[in-house]
């Protein structure tokens, strides 16, 4: 049996990739073929994509990926971060570079949309948790700094549908990637067109939405001359980035919470329906779309971005440690010393981050962490007790206990993280695949090819394909009484 191949590129923050996916029948196997930098550039006031280096990269790893492949690959398909989107005008000519969502503008037309339309009723309506980087503030902005208007024929895509246009020559908007944006009905692929009238934003700048695994078209015939490849097809798949990684999650059934655990963690469970209420908006919780239609209730939660830090603040000072060390060193420290609060505003900027967390215990009237080892044991702890307030916040919004934890993402090479994590909740934590993303977006394709015919398949593909390790919840009182420590502790921040 001859494999299919497929080729995923995924848009992370600060580098993309494009893996090769090989599926043998019951067993897909990746292959990273392109690695590239993903840097926003700064402009004037403007923070951009650098859309076309980004495009140009594109076709390198399709070059790459297809390169001695016999039967030649099927199709292509590009996921990304949510809520960014560029504008199209009629003659299929990119209106500007799209901007990216952490400038500082949106903070603005966040206000002015909140003056229009409450945020109660906002989160009524979409599901989605007002966050100044959300599609609908943005986009507020893009309308409203064109003093003449935007022209009749111009269209939003969202970015992964933004590659495939420039791909394929079909413009469609995906819905898992559109259900960042606050523009859709909650848990629906329905732009909600009475939001959208109230803020006085065209209609005839959307597109229509598709389902993921949609077959948007072939690769242009252009494109198969200038890369001198033969024909593939463009798909849509969860192109959600978070859509895709939960696609690859080796559940079995449906009593889980998932931690995409990367830079961020994104920590939530899969349900029919939308949860919408007061509680869930002031827990901050966000609603988004699935790859099988359904929605998932989720909160966006710092994940590794301290521990990175502290190693780029550290290989500054000529102090090299790869990650294991840092764990090794970790372990060795003394446990449950003192706890940071890792989602809080004054870690988000980079460097110094070390300083920052002996700060933030010396202020809190802890034990500060001194050594490397003991840093690094803070994080980790710290994250794990996040990770278990966060499942106590899903029981109380969704009445139901979830029994075990899928963690997906870079963090699953983190055991120590891992260990905790199940530690601190009490549920076993089931770890892997580190790369889920690029394999769910694969999986989708293969989906779309009709190769499977399920979520539930593809979830029993990734089962066989990629072993996930189990960890077991150790000393559980021990980290229940850490954890009402950590509780009292953010008590005390807010
Ligand atoms: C994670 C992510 C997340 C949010 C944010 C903008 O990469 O996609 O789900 O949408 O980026």
């Amino acid at each position: 049996n001859q494999a299919t191949h497929v080729l995923a590129a995924d848009y992370g923050a600060g580098s993309g990739r494009v893996v090769r996916g090989s599926f043998d029948g019951s067993r897909l196997s990746l292959q990273e073929v392109h690695r590239f930098n993903n840097e926003p550039v700064q402009l004037g006031d403007g923070l951009y994509w650098d859309f076309l280096r980004l495009f140009h990269e594109l076709k390198q790893g399709i070059v790459k990926g297809t390169q001695g492949i016999s039967p030649s690959v099927r199709s292509i398909a590009v996921d990304t971060w949510g809520v960014d989107y560029g504008l199209v005008d009629g003659a299929g000519r990119l209106c500007s570079n799209p901007r990216h969502y952490r400038e500082a503008r949106n903070a603005q037309w966040m206000e002015e949309v909140l003056h229009m339309v409450k945020e109660e009723e906002q989160y009524a309506m979409s599901g989605v948790l007002p966050q100044q980087i959300n599609t609908v503030f943005q986009l507020l902005g893009s309308v409203r700094e064109q003093a003449e208007g935007l022209r009749t024929d111009v269209r939003m895509l969202f970015m992964p549908d933004l590659f495939h246009y420039y791909l394929s020559g079909q413009q469609a908007c995906e819905y898992t990637i559109a259900s960042t944006s606050g523009l859709l009905h909650a848990g629906e692929a329905r732009w909600n067109e009475h939001l959208i009238g109230r803020l006085g934003i065209p209609e005839t700048l959307f597109p229509k939405l598709v389902q993921p695994g949609t077959v948007l078209g072939d690769l242009t015939n252009e494109l198969c001359a200038e890369l001198r490849t033969g024909p593939m097809q463009v798909v849509s798949v969860g192109s959600h980035d978070t859509a895709s990684a939960l696609a690859a999650i080796p559940a079995m059934d449906s009593d889980f919470a998932f931690i995409s655990c990367g830079t961020w963690s994104l920590m939530g469970v899969e349900r029919d329906t939308p949860v919408l209420d007061d509680r869930s908006r002031a827990l901050g919780f966000t609603n988004e779309g699935t790859v099988s239609g359904k929605v998932r209730t989720l909160k966006n939660r710092s994940g590794l971005w301290l521990l990175q830090e502290c190693k780029r603040q550290w290989e500054r000072e000529n102090q090299l440690f790869t990650h294991e060390e840092l764990i090794q060193l970790a372990t060795l420290a003394t446990p449950h010393q003192s706890y940071v609060s890792p989602g809080d505003g004054v870690y988000l900027a980079p460097r110094n981050m070390a300083e920052r967390i002996r700060k933030q215990c010396s202020l809190t009237g802890q034990t500060v962490p001194e050594t490397t080892g003991a840093i690094v044991r803070c994080i980790l702890e710290s994250l794990a007790l996040e990770f278990r307030q966060t499942l106590d916040e899903l029981q109380l919004i969704t009445g139901t206990r979830p029994r075990v934890i899928h963690m997906v993402g870079g963090g699953v090479h983190n055991r120590l993280l891992c260990q905790f994590t199940a530690n601190a909740a009490g549920v076993p934590v089931v770890a892997g695949p580190a790369e889920a993303t690029s394999a769910g977006n694969c999986m989708l394709q293969i989906l779309a090819h009709g190769e499977v015919s399920s979520l539930a398949e593809v979830r029993e593909v990734m089962a066989a394909s990629f072993s996930p390790e189990t960890y077991e919840p150790e000393d559980t009182e021990l980290w229940q009484e850490a954890y009402e420590n950590y509780q009292s502790l953010s008590q005390i921040k807010r």
